[in-house]
């Protein structure tokens, strides 16, 4: 209860800000996005990590308003970005499985982007396996909506959900982010490289980009380069930094 009051004062009092992790092309090296991570700048705590109170703002439905901020926010940063003329590739935001059943998601997807003007194919939306199937069927209706908005999306943390192959060839994507606890076995662990190997099979025949996540050494990096895994996001390449930080990362478009 203590905490809920003050999520929802944080929310009020403007204490949440965006940091974002960069993206690379494996192929060239370039960066190919960034995905927004929120923090929440606590007066006395300090910076306190989404761990801590996410999975609370799931429970009691604070998530809607506060992912409804950080849409609004990334949009706005993206096009802040652009108009200072800087390439980001895409900027990525988390969708909680709340969100997604919620009903005005198409409405505050749609917000975010006119009021900023961001270009929606600059936009990436990461929901994970159990968010979608938690309804199927309305699931890839909502998702044909969003893509029909030219939202690009992605499922964060696949391989560790129960959606089907099947259910995947329905869905409406662009990339599949591979779980940072098969990358964490690579290349020394045999099943994570065959599991790794697979889903960026599966991922290309389905015409899907494959993002690695939780790359932490060169051996890994390499591994996922050599294995034709398309992008690489993770503590080796990249830090989740303040806004400021990662633009010196954004080359000037030209
Ligand atoms: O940044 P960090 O590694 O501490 O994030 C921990 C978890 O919080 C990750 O699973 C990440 O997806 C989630 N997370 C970070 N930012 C957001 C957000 O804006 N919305 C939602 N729903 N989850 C987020
Ligand atoms: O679930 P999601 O992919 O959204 O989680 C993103 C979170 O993963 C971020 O909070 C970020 O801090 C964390 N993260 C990013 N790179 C790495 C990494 O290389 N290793 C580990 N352990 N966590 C990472
Ligand atoms: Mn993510
Ligand atoms: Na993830």
């Amino acid at each position: 209860m203590l905490l809920e009051n003050s999520l929802r004062r944080a929310l009020e009092r403007g204490e949440f800000e965006l940091h974002y992790q960069p993206q690379f092309a494996t192929a060239t090296g370039r960066l190919a996005g960034v995905e927004a991570l929120i923090r929440w700048r606590h007066p006395e705590l300090g910076m306190v990590f989404p761990g801590t109170f996410i999975a609370l703002a799931e429970q009691n439905g604070l998530i809607v308003p506060i992912g409804a901020w950080v849409l609004k926010e990334a949009c706005r940063q993206g096009k802040a970005w652009l108009d200072e003329g800087r390439r980001f590739g895409h900027i990525a935001v988390n969708l909680s499985a709340r969100q997604f059943a919620a009903d005005d998601l198409l409405d505050t997807i749609r917000e975010a982007l006119d009021n900023s003007g961001l270009p929606p194919s600059m936009l990436e939306l990461e929901l994970t396996e159990s968010a979608i199937m938690h309804n199927p069927g309305e699931a890839i209706e909502l998702l044909d909506r969003i893509r029909d908005m030219g939202v690009a999306l992605s499922i964060d943390d696949f391989g560790t959900g129960y959606s089907s192959l099947a259910s995947l060839k329905q869905y409406p994507l662009d990339s599949l982010k591979i779980d940072r606890g098969f990358v964490k076995g690579v290349p020394h662990d045999a099943d994570d490289v065959a599991i790794t190997e697979a889903i960026i099979a599966i991922a290309h025949k389905m015409g899907l980009k494959v993002v690695a996540e939780g790359v932490e050494t060169a051996q890994q990096a390499e591994f996922l380069k050599a294995a034709g895994c398309d992008v690489a996001q993770g503590f080796l390449l990249g830090r989740p930094v303040a806004a400021s930080e990662v633009a010196r990362l954004m080359t000037a478009a030209d």
